[in-house]
């Protein structure tokens, strides 16, 4: 029996009956919240009875908490709720709509994990405004994907979805033209999709590549743009302006306005965003607050433009900001607080995680990590922006919600697992394998240098490996490792059958997929290859040796389309590849076979489809093109496996046509243990030859950047040698 009021969430009411229905029942006689003779006759009957409806939607929720003495939702913060249960009686009871809906959403989860006795729940969000922005460059999510993506965010209890593919032209090149009428309506499916999921659709316009700021027509055309998407269901609207020149306008009208500079940029989109403000959020009732994207929106330095943006936009504008840095890896408290005087705005976070358009070549299937509880607690909330993979994107997006809902009890590991779960269903098993093989945390690795977190499980298994190898005793550590290796080779088919029923998914993962697979099968042959050596079997080690070059050949020439150009995938990253190589060069020093085998090593990015192998693959004409000018830090190089004697280093760079591409600033070093490094010399020259020190150890040989610079930099080949070679 379903007690209900007139305005109880017909959202909440449906997932309702979705969970009691798939516990077996099969009949809901509904009451309306006024007919108690009809709620004790169906009592009487030992129905169970379920009151849905907060104080704002029905009235007998509360005189059933009261028999259950838990006190009502009253005065929790937007979106919370209370859920109890006993003798017979369930009742969920939002202080808003929303509440109602997540006490809906409690109540399926602790029915499917078994919790249906007695309990009571009193549960709230800490950040107000919790989501997902799509905003990356490279294809747009589809509309199937966005429908999706709509459910989930209503399933994980986020509020907030901010349409803003860069690569749509009604938002960006042709932002002032309005929407064909078969795409409008695409938009209003999203709308309403949104709208019964408590999701807040935002759209975001992004006027900055050709738009006037002082000019009339211009401030007309916004408004007009988004008189449409209200006219559609649309409440909420942002101004993205990023990514743009500040130092060049887009009409003399604006120079001759607002002079030029950073200050200037600040007072122009002040006063186009201000009248936006006045003439149309301020005349339509029931509008939410306005959000922009301003154009320094990635560090905390104050400027001109801050300053102008401080003191001349109006105050009801909420400012969006992604922390330190474009891709920020910790932002703390302080920082948040610190970002709130210095736009003197509320602040929402625009999280570049896991956003995978700057390196297309990964997935990005960690958790969310390295935001401090405060940020969430202190800001009007943060929005991740996902990758161009949209249902691979869930796993961190569960986990970015479930930081937001309640970050003093966040478990990033405990997150991450549920993560896998909900979306992996029965084949959690297999897809945490998979997720564990393109786990990376570039959150760490870009921010504090240290490795990422790839292949958590795999990389241990084989450090024990070598260890006891070198002990001659490798046979238990050879059975675990192999066991894992065992699951990578059998991931492919395991996913593809067990998550059948997501296609999208695993179109979406493919070629990835296809490449753990195939370095789990590669890595198994290692390992036997090198336990024949130590049994002394050179046959069998041979034959093994084979396959592993089949196998790893094949992973390394799957080729996946991205926006960037043909690329590589790269799962298991910096841990499979010098795996593979390292145990070739151990097998090839026993087999007698001469040569030192170069793998390429770089910190930058890659520009099109010119990848870092091409500086090792003994073609001057071919070259490895960094898709970055290189910031002091950054590296490219060779890893040789294993250490080794090593003699003399050349290194080409630059090319005919872009002579200065090369490092200009910088000093050749070499390691043999990627920890201590010794330096050879100074580097400002494209081509680099060099004697090493006799007796001179190496396993690395790298490049490190020392001052910076703006070109990128092409390597046309490393080549090392050994005394004998
Ligand atoms: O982060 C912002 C505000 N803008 C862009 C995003 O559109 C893009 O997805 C990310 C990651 O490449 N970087 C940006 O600067």
């Amino acid at each position: 029996v379903e007690v209900v009021g007139a305005g109880t969430d017909p959202s909440a009411l449906a997932v309702v009956e979705q969970v009691l229905r798939s516990a077996g029942a099969s009949t809901f006689v509904k009451i309306t919240d006024n007919d108690q003779a009809a709620v004790d006759r169906e009592r009487a009957d030992g129905g169970l009875v379920v009151f849905v409806g907060g104080p704002t939607e029905s009235r007998a929720t509360a005189l059933a908490l009261d028999a259950l003495r838990v006190a009502g939702p009253e005065g929790l913060s937007p979106g919370g709720y209370v859920l109890a249960a006993d003798r017979g009686v369930i009742a969920l009871s939002g202080v808003d709509t929303s509440g109602t809906f997540y006490a809906a959403q409690s109540f399926r989860q602790l029915f499917a994990s078994g919790k249906s006795r007695a309990f009571s729940l009193r549960d709230w969000p800490a950040a107000p405004m919790r989501g997902v922005i799509e905003g990356f460059y490279g294809a747009p999510w589809s509309h199937v994907d966005r429908l999706a993506q709509l459910d989930f965010y209503g399933r994980t209890k986020q509020n907030m979805y901010v349409y803003s593919p860069k690569d749509d032209p009604y938002l960006r090149a042709r932002w002032r033209d309005q929407y064909p009428p078969d795409q409008l309506a695409l938009l209003s499916q999203l709308v309403g999709r949104a709208t019964a999921n408590h999701v807040e659709f935002t759209y975001a316009l992004s006027p900055g590549l050709s738009v006037c700021y002082s000019s009339d027509a211009d401030k007309n055309a916004l408004i007009t743009k988004f008189q449409s998407l209200w006219d559609i269901g649309v409440r909420s609207f942002a101004i993205p302006l990023d990514d743009i020149s500040y130092t060049r306008w887009n009409c003399d009208a604006d120079a001759a306005k607002f002079g030029t500079g950073g200050a200037a940029a600040g007072a122009a989109q002040s006063f186009l965003l201000n009248r936006v403000q006045q003439d149309f959020i301020a005349t339509h009732p029931g509008a939410e607050r306005l959000q922009m994207v301003p154009t320094e929106y990635y560090d905390l330095a104050d400027s001109p433009y801050k300053t102008a943006l401080r003191t001349q936009l109006d105050k009801a504008v909420i400012v969006e900001w992604t922390g330190v840095g474009v891709i920020a890896g910790q932002i703390t408290e302080k920082q948040a607080r610190q970002a709130k005087e210095v736009f003197g705005h509320d602040i929402l976070i625009w999280d570049n995680y896991p956003v995978n358009d700057y390196i297309t070549e990964r997935l990005l299937l960690g958790p969310y990590i390295g935001r401090e509880p405060g940020v969430a607690k202190f800001l009007s909330g943060i929005t991740a922006n996902p990758m161009v993979q949209a249902e691979a994107s869930k796993i961190a997006e569960f986990t970015s919600g479930d930081f937001l809902w309640n970050p003093d009890k966040y478990d990033a590991d405990k997150a991450w697992l549920a993560a896998i779960a909900d979306l992996g269903g029965p084949a959690a098993p297999a897809l945490k394998v998979f997720a564990e093989n393109n786990y990376s945390s570039l959150l760490v690795r870009l921010e504090t240098g240290k490795p990422d977190l790839d292949s958590p499980v795999l990389r241990p298994l084989i450090a024990d490996f070598w260890a006891a190898l070198e002990k001659k005793d490798p046979w238990d550590a050879a059975a675990k490792l192999d066991g894992y290796l065992t699951a990578m080779a059998a991931d492919p088919a395991d996913l593809r059958s067990g998550m059948a029923t997501n296609p999208k998914f695993l179109a979406e993962v493919g070629p990835w997929l296809d490449q753990v697979g195939l370095y789990g099968q590669a890595g198994r042959h290692a390992v036997k290859m090198l336990l024949a050596q130590v049994d002394g079997d050179g046959a069998k080690a041979w034959a093994e040796r084979g396959e592993l070059v089949t196998a790893f050949k094949k992973a390394q020439a799957i080729r996946v389309q991205t926006a960037r150009g043909p690329r590589n995938p790269s799962t298991c990253t910096d841990v499979c590849v010098p795996f593979l190589d390292s145990a070739l060069a151990t097998a090839d020093r026993w087999f007698g076979l001469p040569g030192i085998r170069p793998r390429p090593t770089t910190s930058m990015g890659t520009y099109t489809d010119n990848v870092p192998a091409r500086m090792v693959d003994g073609d001057p004409e071919t070259y490895y093109w960094s898709d970055w000018a290189p910031r002091v830090g950054d590296t490219i190089g060779v890893d040789l496996g294993t250490a080794q004697r090593v003699s003399h280093v050349d290194i080409a760079m630059g090319k005919p046509t872009s002579p200065k591409d090369f490092v200009h600033n910088g000093v050749l070093e070499y390691s043999a243990d990627g920890e201590r490094w010794t330096t050879v010399k100074t580097v400002t020259e494209p081509v680099v030859s060099a004697d090493l020190p006799d007796g001179a150890e190496a396993r690395f040989v790298r490049i490190r950047v020392t001052g910076a610079q703006t070109y990128w930099v092409v390597v046309r080949e490393i080549t090392v040698s050994t005394p004998d070679s």
